[in-house]
């Protein structure tokens, strides 16, 4: 029998393309925490749990996700039977509380290395693929107007996005709408604009706000509120014309199921980290599409290992009416992977071979380790 024989953790960080600015936190780096699962016959599974700017995004950084794996996960799993992965997930969440994003980096680790074993991809595994391409948007999030023309102009060009969120809230809300006018002027009727607000503003500030959008032409804003105020995010739904989308607010299939009932959102942005895992996204997905809920493939601007992964989930729902933002490795100076994830004809693609298809360069994982003694970078984003 195949066992779960060592679970390691480590982090990388590596820097973002430009300033990165979110309402919460302005992003210079990304601080990648991968796992690698060695299983008793010599095969390996590779996972990633991902957050965003430190602690300001969410409850889980970096360094959480890291000890959270070592200290309380990883032996829980050393020496349990590879094969069954649920039985795996219910093993750990009966022994470790919240982090989501730790148990789902370890779970994606899990099936990978039972895809490879087998010898098909994780989305074999979960059953078949419905798709291999994904429509995906880009965030527009420099800070400035003219430089994000720019770049939505050069991504056009080069057939990569079209659809765009920016990345709002960190201003008053009037110079934020005059912000999307600005690029919405500018980049003409071929884009389609998304905003995030990412919770920052409030219920009154959104009022106004989702109406100065809607005459813009905006077709979702995503997590305009509080995540905690799922009143408020009824509210919204119901009155806005343009979709709410529930991000933040969504950590799993418990959650999602609360915001079906209340009507709490049109559209619900997936995350495999934030949902706990690959297994839990999936359910999320269902409950979304028996609640008539649009759904969405959301990224915390993973690497190529955790994008991957959530390409293999995404590739076997039944919908995914609002296409995908997995555009994490487009965002950083260095690719981590050595057979890249392809992005074409305003499309990702989904990655081939075995398991979720990532293979790592050992090379630019040695350079960007954050305990290796090449790691120059410091761990806050
Ligand atoms: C978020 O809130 O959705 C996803 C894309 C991006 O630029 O930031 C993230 C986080
Ligand atoms: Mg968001």
């Amino acid at each position: 029998m195949t066992k779960i024989d060592k679970i390691d953790a480590f982090i990388l960080d590596v820097p973002t393309i430009r300033g990165h600015v979110l309402a919460m936190a302005t992003m210079r780096q990304q601080s990648f925490v991968l796992v690698q699962v060695r299983f008793s016959d010599g095969s390996v599974g590779l996972g990633e749990g991902t957050s965003i700017g430190g602690l300001s995004y969410g409850a889980e950084s970096p360094e959480s996700i890291q000890s959270a794996i070592l200290t309380y996960i990883a032996p829980v799993l050393e020496g349990q039977a590879a094969e069954n992965v649920n039985a795996a997930i219910a093993k750990v969440e009966a022994n470790v509380k919240g982090n989501a994003i730790a148990r789902a980096a370890v779970e994606t680790a899990l099936w990978d290395g039972l895809a490879r074993r087998r010898g098909i991809s994780l989305a074999e595994l979960f059953g078949g693929m419905q798709r291999t391409e994904f429509p995906v948007a880009w965030t527009l999030a420099s800070g400035q107007a003219e430089m994000d023309i720019e770049e939505a102009r050069d991504v056009i060009a080069s057939e990569r996005h079209r659809i765009f969120k920016l990345k709002i809230g960190k201003r008053d809300v009037r110079e934020d709408i005059a912000h999307v006018a600005a690029i919405r002027g500018a980049l003409g009727g071929g884009a389609e604009i998304r905003v995030d607000v990412n919770q920052s503003w409030s219920r009154h500030d959104a009022k106004w706000g989702l109406a100065g959008l809607e005459e813009l032409g905006v077709t979702l804003a995503e997590q305009p509120i509080e995540a905690r105020d799922r009143v408020g995010m009824a509210d919204l739904t119901r009155a806005s014309r343009i979709a709410v989308m529930a991000d933040e607010a969504l950590n799993g299939p418990t959650d999602a199921l609360a915001f079906a009932c209340d009507r709490a959102a049109d559209v619900f942005a997936v995350k495999i980290a934030q949902s706990g895992g690959l297994k839990r996204a999936s359910e999320v997905c269902a409950i979304a599409n028996a609640a008539g809920i649009g759904t969405y493939g959301g990224t915390m601007l993973e690497s190529g290992i955790g994008t991957a992964a959530a390409l293999h989930l995404f590739a076997t729902v039944d919908r995914l009416d609002w296409g995908c933002e997995l555009f994490g490795p487009l965002l950083f100076t260095d690719e981590i992977l050595i057979n890249p994830i392809r992005y074409s004809g305003f499309a990702v693609h989904l990655p081939e071979g075995p398991g979720h298809g990532a293979e790592l360069d050992m090379s630019k994982v040695d350079f960007y380790r954050r305990d290796s003694s090449r790691g120059r970078l410091k761990a806050i984003n």
